[in-house]
């Protein structure tokens, strides 16, 4: 079908304020960098995809700068030309030209889903299995904040939005204040709500071994990636020791890092993010490791913009693998959206939205104003 062929590969680079300062266990940010990326075929169809790492390269390598520059250079002259049908032979010929670089692949990849979706005319997760659910619990995320300024926030995102649970990130600065900072912020709040907590892999193993118990006895129900992506080692030890169920983040990239996981039973969960594997194809790959090893998966984020967490929560919806909620607040820490009507986030939950790909239109007004100059 010519009309699917893939003419143009356009990116640009946003700078998208967010509604307070994200402290990460290295950085914080005040706004977020989105590589949005259009795919446009030869009927006029456009797909949206987003280049997206939380703040940075500080937590897998990549930057919208490297994605831009891979996409531009690399990736659209593989794409440009082909029928976006043939969608699983343009990602087989990515890896002839470009080695690892998920997140920059993963931009691309819901790009043309999106546009094939929307060339069909039906939503992006009839492209997935369909979708079998039409809204995701959502976990709200405190960046590292002060005691009272943290339960201020929960207190409010309670009465807002209904969230039912909250992850806590850690790992910056003395991990004893850091545990206690924690420990007291999850003992005022746990008979309300649930809390988890992120420490972006940043503790040692004996760090980790003393100052888990202290959160688990605290009630922290979920500790993701305590210790070094690449020592599943402990990771396991983690998981068979303490009690509190763990998810793997920063371990598991890939399909074969997921395998790895379930060969070692290194953790109970899979926080997958159709970004740092590399799109909408592989993250199903990983959800079917998970499930025959039996893992469950958390439908996790990188702080995506409104089209990513869509492509997102498309996936989430026909995967019944991501069995443990989803984090896809993404949206909400923008100041300002940049779509006509943006994601519907109520009483803990956010709705799949409806129409055709990812059923999101851009607000081309708003684009512009953010596109860095
Ligand atoms: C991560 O490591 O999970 C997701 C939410 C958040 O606050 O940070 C990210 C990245
Ligand atoms: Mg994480």
């Amino acid at each position: 079908m010519a009309e699917l062929t893939i003419e143009k590969v356009e990116t640009r680079i946003l700078d998208v304020p967010l509604i307070r300062p994200h402290g990460f266990a290295t950085t914080t940010a005040t706004a977020q960098p989105i590589l949005l990326v259009t795919v446009t075929l030869e009927n006029g169809v456009v797909g949206f995809g987003e280049g997206v790492v939380p703040g940075g390269p500080w937590w897998g390598g990549e930057s919208v700068e490297t994605m831009q520059a891979i996409i531009e250079g690399y990736l659209a002259p593989v794409m440009i030309g082909r029928p976006v049908n043939q969608l699983s032979g343009i990602l087989n010929d990515f890896e002839k030209v470009v080695a690892n670089d998920r997140f920059a692949k993963a931009a691309v990849d819901v790009a043309m889903h999106d546009a094939w979706a929307r060339a069909l005319n039906v939503p992006l997760s009839d492209l997935l299995g369909g979708a079998f659910r039409d809204e995701l619990d959502v976990t709200w995320a405190l960046g590292v904040l002060p005691l009272d300024q943290a339960i201020a926030e929960v207190e409010e995102r309670i009465a807002s939005h209904g969230h039912k649970s909250f992850k806590l990130k850690m790992g910056s600065g003395d991990p004893a204040v850091d545990t206690q900072r924690i420990a007291e912020l999850v003992e005022a709040l746990r008979d309300k709500v649930g809390f988890r907590i992120d420490v972006n892999a940043r503790w040692d193993r004996l760090t980790a071994l003393r100052y888990l118990p202290r959160l688990a006895e605290a009630g922290v129900e979920l500790f993701e990636q305590p210790t070094p992506a690449h020592d599943l080692d402990t990771l396991r030890e983690i998981t068979t020791r303490i009690g509190v169920p763990v998810m793997a983040d920063e371990s598991v990239c890939s399909p074969a890092d997921a395998l790895a996981v379930v060969k070692k039973q290194a953790a109970d969960v899979i926080a997958l993010k159709t970004t740092k594997v590399g799109g909408l194809r592989e993250a199903t790959k990983v959800a079917a490791i998970a499930e025959a090893g039996g893992l469950a998966c958390h439908g996790a984020t990188s702080l995506e913009g409104p089209f990513g967490t869509a492509a997102s929560l498309h996936f989430a919806a026909a995967t019944p693998a991501v069995s443990f909620g989803t984090e896809l607040f993404g949206p909400m820490l923008l100041k300002e959206t940049y779509v006509t009507e943006d994601l519907v986030y109520a009483d803990g939950v956010v709705k799949v939205p409806e129409g055709p790909g990812t059923g999101l239109e851009p607000d081309w007004d708003k684009i512009n104003h953010f596109t860095r100059k």
